[in-house]
């Protein structure tokens, strides 16, 4: 780093002090905070994504968006090259970079940090980011720190991509490095392309269709709602209706969206009694995390869930058929037996990884948190991750799509038209249309309707795959939730001491009872899990955990 590019970043930073007493982390999906308080961590984040860019020599992403948090709250993220999150080893360094209050320290932050990293300052191959933000009122001017920081890195190039889903910030950065075409048109094209091709080669099964004609989608008042309108502008084949867009008047996340009918599992604003037996599904607030769920006739508060561990077991068993199918064929001369995974945390509901086992996928677990999930994933030919909160998607290994590329080029040869040849159509198709990034409520939703058409499957049958065990989720507001350090994926607590020993004794109390505790990496919260054989033992098994959270760590007074 010159003179010159030291104080560059000297004289902008100065316009950026950051709060003082705030210290924030760059936690389970970026920075989080109120968003009167980011304008600084955001303009260096901007530094950050500028310097990455230039150590990798490829396109970076930032994103604006608090996703599922409330709307005064907001966030910023980095997308890797791959279209993935940010590299976990540059936590750390974005950590002491948000955090770090002196101007001249800063500079010598980010110069032992080049020099540490030996990132190229020789002007080759300038540093290149693409910027997208949610609906988030606060986005307009903290894309503009985010310029700002990116412009303190000399020669780098903010391209503002205008109001997107995550995803879809994620996808052009993919395909941007992949040398693809990367504007949001290309996206929507290659999204209804993909699932145009899977809707063509639905079979023919003689006997009566039970999917529903209707689906009916909360788009949690944000950005979702109205890409969504956009795709539906497109698609004759599917009769969606988008409530909650945002165009309403409603409020971004206040009792809709995907978190609030995951978690609180009752109805979203703008739905009713009218809509009982519908096919009902819900986005989050920049559009990465999808739920389906059912409004039942007689009890209209009460939702009957389908989460995102039940999109996981869709999408496994439509992959698994596909991959039978191509195994049958053992004829021909390219054959290959494909590993196929599902990875999920510990909210995974017990009786959903009963059920992947049981169909004879391998299941891994992760900690909360997609870096983490996709790490997982990516280690199969296919790998299918998800959140219970249905954040998630199918990974496909460049290993595995190349093999069925060719095993498509035999079969037009010797196949065409048969049973094996769709199956590797029908793959190749999923790999276009499911986000290879990142989880994208978007495509997953495509994916989601495809697959009820192509077994002739109503939601009803869908969520008869198997029958969730009763849950129970909490927040507890403490103190410090950072003295609560977990193990084992999160299902052990080591700290604060005793208290794991403490949550075995009320688990054991319950009939297949189980409890965990995390600190929440989004909110300033710790979150309690609980599940058990009844809805009453599931709720009781919650309150009693909550309530050693708060013995072992004490509310917080505000
Ligand atoms: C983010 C992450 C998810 C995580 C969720 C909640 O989702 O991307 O992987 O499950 O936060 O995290 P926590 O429990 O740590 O608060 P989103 O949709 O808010 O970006």
């Amino acid at each position: 780093m010159n003179e010159d590019q030291k104080s560059l970043i000297l004289k902008s930073s100065s316009h950026f002090p950051p709060p003082p007493g705030v210290k924030l982390s760059y936690g389970t999906a970026g920075f989080r905070a109120d968003a009167s308080i980011l304008q600084s961590t955001v303009y260096r984040v901007g530094i950050l994504a500028a310097l990455r860019s230039l150590k990798t020599q490829c396109v970076i992403g930032l994103m604006i968006t608090a996703s599922h948090n409330k709307v005064t709250d907001n966030g910023v993220k980095i997308a890797d090259p791959s279209g993935g999150m940010l590299s976990q080893d540059w936590e750390p360094f974005s950590d002491q970079l948000a955090n770090e209050p002196d101007p001249q320290s800063l500079v010598s932050l980010i110069e032992e940090f080049v020099k540490k990293e030996r990132i190229p300052f020789n002007g080759k191959h300038p540093a290149e980011v693409l910027l997208g933000r949610d609906t988030r009122p606060s986005g307009e001017s903290l894309l503009e720190a985010a310029k700002q920081g990116i412009s303190a890195v000399v020669g780098a190039v903010a391209h503002d991509m205008g109001i997107l889903t995550t995803p879809q910030l994620h996808w052009m950065v993919r395909a941007r490095n992949k040398g693809l075409k990367a504007t949001e048109s290309d996206y929507f094209e290659q999204l209804l392309s993909s699932f145009r091709c899977l809707m063509n080669l639905i079979p023919d099964r003689g006997t009566s269709n039970e999917t529903e004609d209707k689906l009916i989608v909360d788009g949690a008042n944000g950005v979702g709602g109205e890409k969504l309108e956009v795709i539906k502008e497109k698609l004759n084949e599917l009769d969606i209706e988008v409530r909650n867009s945002g165009k309403e008047g409603g409020v971004l996340n206040e009792g809709v969206g995907a978190d609030f009918v995951q978690k609180e599992k009752v109805v979203p604003h703008g739905f009713g009694s009218n809509h009982a037996g519908i096919r009902c599904a819900s986005l989050d607030g920049d559009a990465d995390r999808l739920v389906y769920f059912l409004v039942p006739p007689n009890n209209c508060s009460k939702i009957d869930l389908v989460d995102g561990d039940k999109i996981l077991s869709l999408f496994a068993v439509f992959i698994k058929e596909q991959l039978s199918i191509l195994e049958e064929d053992t004829k021909g001369s390219n054959n290959y037996k494909a590993r196929l995974g599902a990875v999920q945390t510990a909210y995974a509901n017990g009786a959903s990884t009963y059920y992947l086992r049981h169909l004879g996928l391998e299941v891994a677990l992760a900690p909360t948190g997609v870096k983490f999930l996709h790490e997982k994933a990516a280690q199969y030919d296919i790998g299918i991750y998800f959140e219970a909160n249905g954040h998630g998607t199918i990974l496909f290994s460049e290993r595995f799509l190349s093999w069925l590329e060719d095993k498509n080029q035999e079969l037009s040869s010797t196949h065409e038209g048969s049973e094996q040849k769709k199956a590797a159509l029908r793959l190749l198709a999923v790999s276009k249309l499911i986000n290879q990034a990142v989880g994208d409520a978007l495509s997953g939703l495509l994916l989601v309707e495809t697959i009820l058409r192509h077994m002739g499957w109503s939601i009803h049958q869908w969520n008869a795959l198997y029958q969730d065990l009763p849950s129970r989720q909490l927040k507890v507001k403490v103190g410090d939730r950072t003295a609560v350090v977990t193990a084992n994926a999160e299902t052990v607590a080591v700290k604060p001491p005793g208290i794991q020993e403490a949550i075995n004794v009320e688990t054991a109390k319950y009939p297949n009872g189980r409890s965990f505790i995390r600190p929440s990496g989004t909110e300033d919260v710790v979150r309690v899990y609980a599940e058990a054989s009844t809805q009453e033992a599931a709720d009781k098994l919650a309150n009693s955990v909550a309530e050693l959270v708060d013995r072992f760590l004490g509310f917080r007074s505000s």
